[in-house]
C-alpha cells in the first residue's frame, strides 16, 4: 500500500500533476506528533524499493540516492560527489515564486514522434471508432513531415484532443496550424479549450477558433483564454461536428501567456 503511494506520488503526481514543484523533502521520521512518517524504515522492503525505482528516473537530479540501502536515508554529504542530491533544488537564486513556465505544455505538438503502435503518440487522445477518419500522415505538414488529417464524407461528429496540468485562473495561448483542402459541408470544427477539475471532470469550455471554408495552404489559427480558477487540467481539443471534407491540423501549441 505505502509502496503504491510512493510510486504515485514520485512517479505520477509530481512530474505529471505537479510539474512547478522544485524540490521535495521527505520526512523519513517516526512518531513526529503522533505521526508515523516512517515509510522506508518501517513498511518494509517494498516502499524503499518504490522511493528508490522511482528517485532514480531522470526527471529527478542524479545522485547515488538511486541505489539507497541504508535507512533512514543518509544527508548529501556522504555522497562525496558534486552531483546534487537527490531531489535538490535548481542552482537558482529566484525566489520560490518565479517566471512561469512559457514552454509548450502539450506533447508532440507536431505528430513527429511515432507512438508505440507507430502511429499516434499516445499524447493525443483519439477514439478508436475515428482511426479512419483522423490520421497521422505524411501527405502534409506546417513543419517537419507528419501532420493530423481529418477526412470523411459520412458526417461523423467526435472531438480529439490532449490535455495538460495547468495553473487555475491562468491565461493560456492556445493555437496550432491548419490547412483545410475540402471545405465542410454542413457541419464545422472548432480548437477549444476545457478546464478540468482534479477529478478529470470538464468544468467549462472555451472556444478558440472555428472553421470550415477551405483556406489557402496553411494558416494560424489560435487565441488567449483564462483557465477555470480551479481546474488542475486543460484540455486541447478539436471537436468536429457532421465532418464532410478535409482538414490537416499540425504544430499545436498550449503556453501560459500570463
Ligand atoms: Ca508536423
Amino acid at each position: 500500500m505505502k509502496a503504491s503511494w510512493v510510486h504515485q506520488i514520485l512517479g505520477q503526481l509530481l512530474p505529471q500533476r505537479f510539474p512547478q514543484v522544485r524540490a521535495l523533502v521527505w520526512f523519513d521520521e517516526k512518531n513526529t506528533n503522533g505521526n508515523d512518517y516512517s515509510l522506508l524504515q518501517d513498511q518494509g522492503p517494498l516502499s524503499r524499493d518504490a522511493f528508490r525505482t522511482e528517485i532514480n528516473a531522470p526527471y529527478y537530479a542524479s545522485s547515488s540516492y538511486g541505489n539507497l540501502e541504508a535507512s533512514p536515508i543518509p544527508p548529501p554529504d556522504g555522497a562525496a560527489t558534486a552531483q546534487p542530491p537527490a531531489v535538490a533544488a535548481p542552482t537558482l537564486s529566484a525566489p520560490a515564486v518565479s517566471t512561469p513556465d512559457r514552454s509548450n505544455l502539450l506533447q508532440d505538438p507536431s505528430f513527429e514522434q511515432a507512438g508505440d503502435d507507430g502511429g499516434w503518440s499516445s499524447a493525443w487522445v483519439v477514439p478508436s471508432w475515428m482511426m479512419s477518419v483522423v490520421q497521422r500522415t505524411n501527405a502534409t505538414a506546417a513543419t517537419g513531415s507528419y501532420s493530423m488529417s481529418h477526412s470523411s464524407r459520412a458526417g461523423e461528429s467526435y472531438g480529439v484532443y490532449q490535455a495538460a496540468p495547468v495553473v487555475g485562473g491562468a491565461t493560456y495561448q492556445v493555437s496550432a496550424a491548419l490547412r483545410v483542402d475540402d471545405a465542410l459541408q454542413f457541419g464545422n470544427a472548432v480548437l477549444e479549450l476545457q478546464s478540468l477539475n482534479g477529478f478529470g471532470g470538464v468544468m467549462e469550455t472555451k472556444p478558440i477558433a472555428t472553421w470550415q471554408a477551405a483556406t489557402d495552404g496553411w494558416t494560424t489559427i489560435g487565441g488567449t483564454v483564462r483557465v477555470a480558477s480551479r481546474a488542475e487540467m486543460a484540455r486541447v481539443q478539436v471537436r468536429v461536428t457532421s465532418l464532410r471534407g478535409t482538414f490537416y491540423l499540425d504544430d499545436f501549441s498550449l503556453t501560459r501567456s500570463e
